[in-house]
């Protein structure tokens, strides 16, 4: 069952014209955090993810090709496909996220709700499904 608020997405407004497109992205207006971190994955030409995060927050946009991104919270499993700088996909904390299928010009970029930290990494599905069941 997948439930109504997950996966969760932002509408982003393509402000774009005769010259370009052009998306915006603001710390607690379309993004529902304060960004502290920002990253990119370019050129992938394998799957990438495969964990899940203690704390942090994201949300992740394609900004040009596609990928796939498969959302687990333990017991629902949902997969979206991100082809559009208009869409913004929310990842909550406690989601294990896997992301597949990279087109060759995929560029997909990242916000980050707090800095990298490697001790906020699960990445152990085993070790997910038991945070997850002890709450
Ligand atoms: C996520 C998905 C969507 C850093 O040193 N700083 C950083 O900000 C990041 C993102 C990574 N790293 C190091 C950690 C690893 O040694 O770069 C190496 C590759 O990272 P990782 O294998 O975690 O990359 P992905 O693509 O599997 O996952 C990344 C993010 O790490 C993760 O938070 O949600 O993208």
């Amino acid at each position: 069952m997948i439930s109504e608020n997950f996966p969760r997405f932002i509408e982003i407004l393509n402000l774009g014209d005769e010259r370009g497109d052009l998306i915006v992205l603001e710390n607690n207006r379309n993004i529902p955090f304060q960004v502290q971190r920002i990253y990119s994955l370019i050129n992938c030409k394998m799957s990438r993810g495969f964990h899940a995060h203690i704390n942090l927050m994201q949300v992740l946009v394609c900004l040009k090709g596609q990928c796939d991104v498969v959302l687990d919270n333990g017991t629902t499993k949902a997969t979206v496909r991100l082809d559009s700088m208009t869409k913004g996909l929310i990842v909550e904390s406690m989601i294990w996220r896997e992301m597949h299928n990279f087109t060759d010009d995929c560029v997909l970029l990242v916000l980050a709700s707090h800095l990298y930290d490697e001790a906020d990494y699960i990445r152990d599905y085993d070790v997910f499904l038991k945070m997850v069941k002890n709450g």
